[in-house]
């Protein structure tokens, strides 16, 4: 019944260029896939990811900002992933609801509790079967990301933010090891592939 894979990281640290990674093992393979992001995969969830991340008048408080994100997770749950799952095909996620845990409860300081609340809600039972999570220092990460153009309203973020977010990706790496595989993202592209390879080798065969 499918597999579902997400993919994980602070900002910059190439989860763009793992999707293509994971995408390109796959079709190699022959495997049926569809991708996807968070926030975004369908039109009504990529235009909440464009409120979300964009930069508004009036302050947007934390809570409006995890509900944006769980709203537009239950429309790509119900429009795609779910209905992929139910058709034995790969789903490769860009960011899931270890995102929420690292930036909304890590970074802003919501209380997990109310995250795993809303997670129970929108997904049922539902989690990631297997997340990749794409590690780099957050300066590291920034200065990559910075490099590549002008940065939304989550990544002009302060620096210790970003250090919360990796500390409680970690944290989670730690505590769910059947589901994380920690790539070392600091590495060149060729070998942060390399791993990715052998991670998807060693879990998926
Ligand atoms: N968010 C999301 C939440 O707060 N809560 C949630 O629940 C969810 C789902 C958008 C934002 O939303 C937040 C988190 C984010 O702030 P996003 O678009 O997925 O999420 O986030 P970004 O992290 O902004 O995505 P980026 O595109 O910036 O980062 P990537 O995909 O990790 O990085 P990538 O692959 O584009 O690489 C960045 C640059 O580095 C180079 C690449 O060529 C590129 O130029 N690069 C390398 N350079 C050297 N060595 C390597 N190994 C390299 N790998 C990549």
């Amino acid at each position: 019944m499918g597999l579902f894979l997400t993919i994980e990281g602070v900002e910059g640290a190439g989860k763009t260029t793992a999707k293509k990674v994971v995408l390109r093992w796959l079709q190699e393979r022959g495997c049926e896939f569809i991708e996807t992001r968070e926030p975004g995969g369908t039109p009504l969830a990529e235009q909440l990811r464009a409120l979300v991340l964009a930069e508004h008048e009036e302050q947007v408080s934390d809570t409006t900002e995890l509900l944006l994100m769980f709203a537009a997770r239950s429309q790509n749950l119900g429009e795609r992933i779910e209905p992929a799952l139910a058709a034995g095909k790969v789903v490769v996620c860009d960011r899931f609801t270890d995102a929420t845990y690292a930036y909304q409860s890590g970074g802003r300081g919501i209380d997990e509790q109310r995250i795993a609340l809303l997670e129970q809600l929108v997904q049922g039972d539902r989690r990631p079967d297997m997340t990749l999570l794409l590690d780099i220092d957050p300066e590291a990460g920034l200065a990559r990301a910075s490099a590549r153009g002008g940065l939304d309203r989550i990544e002009q973020e302060t620096v210790e933010f970003f250090h919360r977010v990796r500390s409680v990706y970690l944290q989670r790496a730690g505590r769910f090891t059947d589901q994380y595989v920690v790539i070392d993202a600091s590495q060149s592209m060729a070998d942060v592939e390399q791993q990715i390879v052998t991670a998807l080798q060693t879990r998926l065969g």
